[in-house]
């Protein structure tokens, strides 16, 4: 998993949300409140009754400086009660206890959880950002059935994606530098195709997740303006060129956003 550095997230804001919103809407046709029923299926949640707690972690590589301030007004902007504790680490979860708070949304160095206390229920970023940005790419994309929908990265959160667009009756397509993490992917979902060469595959396919943190994997003779491209990973493995060629309102990507929104509808969605 890629480290988030200050410069990553140091935009994300509430005036700056409001705009993502906008484009976020013109891309999938939902807003992100929208997005956040969506992904627990409807199930009408109001928002305003959950409180949230942030809580700094300084653990290992120890705080990220603006983390939990993102994390913060993303909660906000989606109409959650949501504070940052004071202190960090078991103290500021100790002090979220004592302010009787709903969920908690911490981060290490390995692992970025909600912890749902009353629902004695934890959602990790990686399982929630998968499904995120496959559902995403399904919105975009209007329909997936039956379409071939390529997956480069089987990771965690490649994963993820890949259970959702089987859920959704996609054919998946997937690709990983990494063979054997292939076979065990295949061995798990035993549907999927495994390609080995992008270069082959990559003109037909239009609908792309690149859950794999390397630069450029997709060029320009890999794209059209029909392509979608769901790019949760950092860096953005698409080269300058090719991003020009991809009409803006078919590429989804951002480094936070959609992670937490989708790990708060989760955390708090009633069906498994
Ligand atoms: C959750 C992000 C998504 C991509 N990479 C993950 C990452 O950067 N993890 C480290 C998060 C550390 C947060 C730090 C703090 O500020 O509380 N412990």
């Amino acid at each position: 998993m890629t480290r988030l550095t200050s410069d990553d997230i140091a935009h994300i804001n509430l005036f700056y949300l409001k705009d993502y919103n906008s484009e976020f809407k013109a891309r999938t046709g939902k807003t992100l409140l929208e997005f956040a029923q969506y992904l627990i299926e409807d199930e009408k949640i109001d928002f305003g009754k959950i409180r949230s707690a942030v809580v700094p972690i300084t653990s290992g590589k120890g705080i990220i400086p603006g983390f939990s301030e993102a994390v913060f007004s993303i909660l906000k902007f989606i109409g959650c009660k949501v504070f940052i504790t004071t202190k960090t680490d078991i103290a500021g979860f100790f002090e979220a206890f004592q302010k009787k708070v709903d969920l908690i949304f911490a981060a290490d160095d390995e692992l970025f959880s909600v912890f749902n206390l009353g629902a004695r229920k934890a959602i990790e970023n990686s399982f929630a950002t998968g499904k995120a940005y496959a559902a995403a790419l399904e919105l975009v994309a209007k329909n997936i059935e039956n379409k071939e929908v390529l997956v480069i990265g089987v990771g965690k959160v490649g994963i993820s994606a890949i259970k959702y667009f089987l859920e959704k009756k996609a054919r998946v397509v997937i690709f990983d530098r990494d063979k054997e993490r292939l076979k065990l992917v295949k061995k798990e979902f035993s549907s999927v195709r495994i390609e080995s060469n992008l270069d082959s595959i990559l003109p037909e396919i239009k609908l792309i997740l690149i859950a794999a943190p390397a630069k450029d994997l997709i060029q320009e003779h890999h794209v059209n303006y029909e392509t979608i491209i769901a790019c949760p990973a950092i860096p953005i493995g698409v080269t300058k060129v090719a991003w020009k060629m991809i009409k803006p309102t078919r590429f989804i990507h951002d480094p936070l956003q959609l992670g937490v929104i989708s790990m708060l509808a989760l955390s708090i969605k009633n069906k498994s």
